[in-house]
């Protein structure tokens, strides 16, 4: 472990005792040491659990069977629902595939870790992780396939199998000016361009490769090799959208159109009139958006089939029984809801993202849990499974009190931030309850802050922002929220926006190495 300065036990602690206030009854604590008052830091490799976490990219949750969408085909999800506990309000710590994939990474935000956008990185190869942190704790952590890291740099994990792990930050950024209106047609035409049905796509290639490099570790894996932490990357349902004829003919002419209520486009806040110019999507075919639904259907249910070869290589494996299966994804799709393409929006289509616990030995299938928690409380949750330490500075709580208990309190509260490309400023969200506040930080001195506020219990497809309504208790909601916001975090977004813009403007100067383009967005 290279930095372990730091660094408490409180994840593990905590929710043992948490869980003995409960009256959660959990025969593998003993196991651990627990019962015997020893703590996290006994190491027995014996006897923990193995923990296959599943990440795939671009997954917006509603299109999945087990949240409630009776047209996409996710049995193995769906299964795994139903042999786990799924959480309805869980959100990515940033729509974005680095910066979500960072707090992951690092279990922080992404103000607090400097990792803003796609072109951006962690402040050290050596910085704390959760692989080291597992590391630390016994455990053997591998990463198959994609975590969006640079070519330099894993973290603390050793690789394994297929990976696109080649990337060349830069830290630059590729922000817009808040007055510039023009509309990056090009930047449209060529993710449309590839909405067809077909067998040639790197998406493909790469996840099978990642199933494969899963299925042989698992074939090799024994108990007595020790725990492991295998973070298993897919990029499905991630764009280019091409799948298997067989995958989409399912859903042609079966996906509803977008649902965009009169007046809704033109009464959102500047920045999503900038996603919308900056990717090019303010005019839009609505046969392509037609397909591109049919078509994101179909690859989810692609990628749902490779999650079962993984679901019943490990049923099969001497390994299966003692390992906890998680399952999410690093941010959602648009799919052209509110007019938007992709993601970056902190809208639930783009923010909200699927997560599933599944420990059949210690948690009842088929639970759910509505209240809200984000990324960096499952990151709190592995390294807590693990009876690993976490540092001071780490953001999130583990959920293992309130996986064991439903009833036991929880803090009911997420945070998501944006601050990378085709915007004028970042922004950040905070749900907590029924509401969503969102705070566009001020781009310039000509344009002031914006604020949404939506009921997502009596409006689910957040079209009307309480925040532009006069009535009293919404602006006191705001202002509680803003401030929960603000106490979350531990800094103003304006102020981070500021750090943001300096960071982007001095970029990384690699050895060897030059400056690279901004930009490449995804
Ligand atoms: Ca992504």
């Amino acid at each position: 472990m290279t930095n372990p300065q730091g660094i408490r036990r409180r994840t593990f602690l905590e929710a043992a005792a948490g869980a003995a206030a409960a009256g959660a009854a959990w025969a593998g604590a003993a196991g651990l040491g627990l019962a015997a008052g020893r703590g996290p830091a006994v190491r027995r490799t014996g006897d923990r659990p193995n923990i296959l976490f599943v990440i795939s990219d671009e997954h917006n949750a509603s299109i999945t069977g087990c949240y409630g969408n009776r047209l996409v085909q996710t049995p193995h999800l769906d299964g795994l629902a139903e042999r786990g506990v799924t959480f309805d309000a869980f959100y990515c710590n940033s729509p974005l595939c680095v910066p979500s994939r960072m707090s992951l990474t690092a279990g922080k935000y992404i103000s607090r870790t400097g990792a803003w956008s796609n072109n951006c990185w962690l402040p050290s190869d050596d910085y704390p992780s959760i692989a080291r942190i597992l590391t630390a704790a016994g455990y053997g952590a591998y990463l198959c396939g994609k975590m969006h890291y640079d070519r330099t740099r894993r973290y603390g994990f050793t690789e394994i199998g297929g990976n696109m792990n080649r990337s060349t930050k830069s830290g630059r950024g590729n922000r817009r000016d808040a007055d510039d209106e023009r509309i990056n047609v090009r930047a449209r035409d060529s993710r449309f361009k590839d909405f067809h049905a077909g067998t040639k796509s790197g998406i493909l290639q790469h996840d099978e490769a990642v199933t494969a490099g899963v299925l042989e570790f698992l074939a090799k894996r024994r108990p007595e090799d020790g725990p492991f932490f295998l973070l298993a990357g897919y990029l499905a349902p991630h764009f280019p959208l091409i799948v298997p004829e067989g995958f989409w003919k399912p859903y042609e002419g079966k996906v509803p159109m977008p649902v965009l209520p009169p007046g809704h486009v033109a009464g959102q806040p500047l920045n999503y009139h900038h996603l919308r110019r900056g990717f090019g999507v303010v005019e839009t075919d609505p046969n392509q958006v037609r397909l591109g639904r049919e078509l994101y259907y179909g690859l989810t249910q692609w990628f749902d089939v490779e999650v079962g070869k993984v679901l019943k290589a490990l049923a099969a494996s001497p390994v299966g029984e003692n390992t906890i299966v998680i399952y999410t994804s690093d941010h959602g799709e648009n799919m052209g809801e509110h007019h938007l393409w992709w993601k970056n929006c902190v809208y639930q289509h783009a923010a909200r993202v699927p997560a599933i616990v599944s420990w059949p030995k210690r948690w009842a299938g088929g639970q759910r849990r509505t209240a809200a928690c984000s990324m960096v409380d499952l990151v709190q949750t592995v390294a807590g499974l693990a009876g690993g330490t976490t540092p001071d500075d780490w953001n999130g709580d583990a959920l293992l009190p309130w996986l064991d208990d439903a009833n036991a309190p929880w803090k009911d509260l997420a945070v998501s931030e944006y601050y990378a490309h085709n915007i004028a400023s970042g922004y950040t969200m905070i749900r907590q309850g029924d509401y969503k506040y969102v705070y566009h930080t001020p781009p310039d001195a000509k344009h002031p802050a914006q604020r949404e506020l939506y009921d997502l219990s009596a409006d689910p497809g957040e079209f009307t922002n309480l925040a532009q309504t006069a009535a009293e208790a919404q602006k006191s909601r705001i202002e509680a929220m803003h401030a929960a916001l603000v106490k979350e975090l531990g800094r103003h977004p304006d102020e981070t926006e500021q750090v943001c813009r300096a960071d982007y403007a001095k970029g990384y100067r690699r050895g060897g190495g030059g400056k690279k383009k901004a930009g490449n967005a995804t």
